[in-house]
């Protein structure tokens, strides 16, 4: 007899969804702030799940965690301190620290399990959360902001969708905290969403990070497992330019990030400048 296939779906939108044949369940349990689940996947390897909703898989989890770092830490000449918002899986985390000049970095995830699950079924995404430059700060991260005045150079907001223990992570008041929590010259970068699915989210993150920084950058990626693929990073910035200030290239050891990339990521499609122009 054949054996039954197993998908895991996530409904991105009420009509769109994306399905991953599932080789077996790894693990799943119901944490004190969503649910969370693990598969082996066939296509993409491992798969992280919260709230029905993929977080990362083995095969892409590069593209998104190289992008969110990678050009907010180029665009500073020298990030010493830097706070990671959400992203317990450690993937961002693992990525800061490939920079020499980084002295130290917090990771503020309000989930436990999630560092915990992580640590046991990604070992290679949550690589770095052992390291002693690391401080695991277990919490709501929307308050350790507001309580960290004038500490970061660079603060990364790896959140979920708005919903749930996130949704306060995309309103004004929390850029508001990040824009204390930097430094005089520091610059934040957040996750915002697919244009395609969910182009309200991008133009308030765009325009909440216009309001409260001197200057707001939209810069895209393409993260397959993510609705639509064509994902966005909001970048706030009190002073240096992420085209113009641009330090030399100081990695060799990403996948997806480059020079290139970097300047590229900026360039935005039409109905993506018009969108987040209105
Ligand atoms: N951050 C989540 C991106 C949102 C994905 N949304 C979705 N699948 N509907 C991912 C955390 C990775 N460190």
């Amino acid at each position: 007899m054949n054996e039954p296939e197993l998908w895991f779906t996530e409904r991105q939108t009420q009509n769109l969804s994306i399905g991953l044949r599932v080789a077996a369940t790894l693990h799943t349990e119901q944490t004190p702030y969503q649910s969370l689940a693990v598969y082996d996947t066939v296509e993409y390897g491992r798969l992280l799940v919260l709230d029905g909703c993929v977080m990362t898989t083995d095969a892409d989890e590069f593209v998104y965690h190289e992008m969110m770092t990678h050009v907010p830490l180029h665009t500073h000449p020298q990030p010493r301190s830097v706070l990671v918002v959400g992203g317990g899986d450690g993937g961002v985390v693992r990525e800061v620290l490939k920079h020499p000049s980084v002295e130290r970095v917090v990771l503020a995830e309000i989930d436990e399990r999630v560092v915990a699950v992580a640590k046991e079924f990604f070992p290679a995404i949550a690589q770095g959360l052992n390291d002693p430059r690391v401080e695991l700060q277990m919490g709501d991260g929307i308050r350790y902001v507001q309580d960290h005045p004038d500490e970061f150079d660079v603060i990364l907001v790896d959140s979920t969708d708005p919903v749930g223990p996130a949704v306060g992570l995309f309103q004004e008041p929390f850029y508001q905290s990040i824009y204390r929590a930097l430094k005089a010259d520091g610059l934040m970068v957040a996750q915002s969403e697919s244009p395609f699915a969910n182009k309200q989210i991008v133009h308030d993150v765009f325009h909440i990070a216009k309001r409260v920084f001197p200057q707001a950058f939209l810069y895209l990626a393409s993260v397959p497992t993510y609705p639509t693929g064509l994902w966005s990073f909001t970048l706030g910035t009190k002073k240096y330019h992420p085209l113009q200030d641009v330090s030399d290239l100081r990695l060799q050891q990403t996948r997806y990030y480059t020079g290139d990339v970097h300047k590229a990521a900026f360039a935005l499609p039409a109905f993506v400048r018009q969108h987040i122009q209105e």
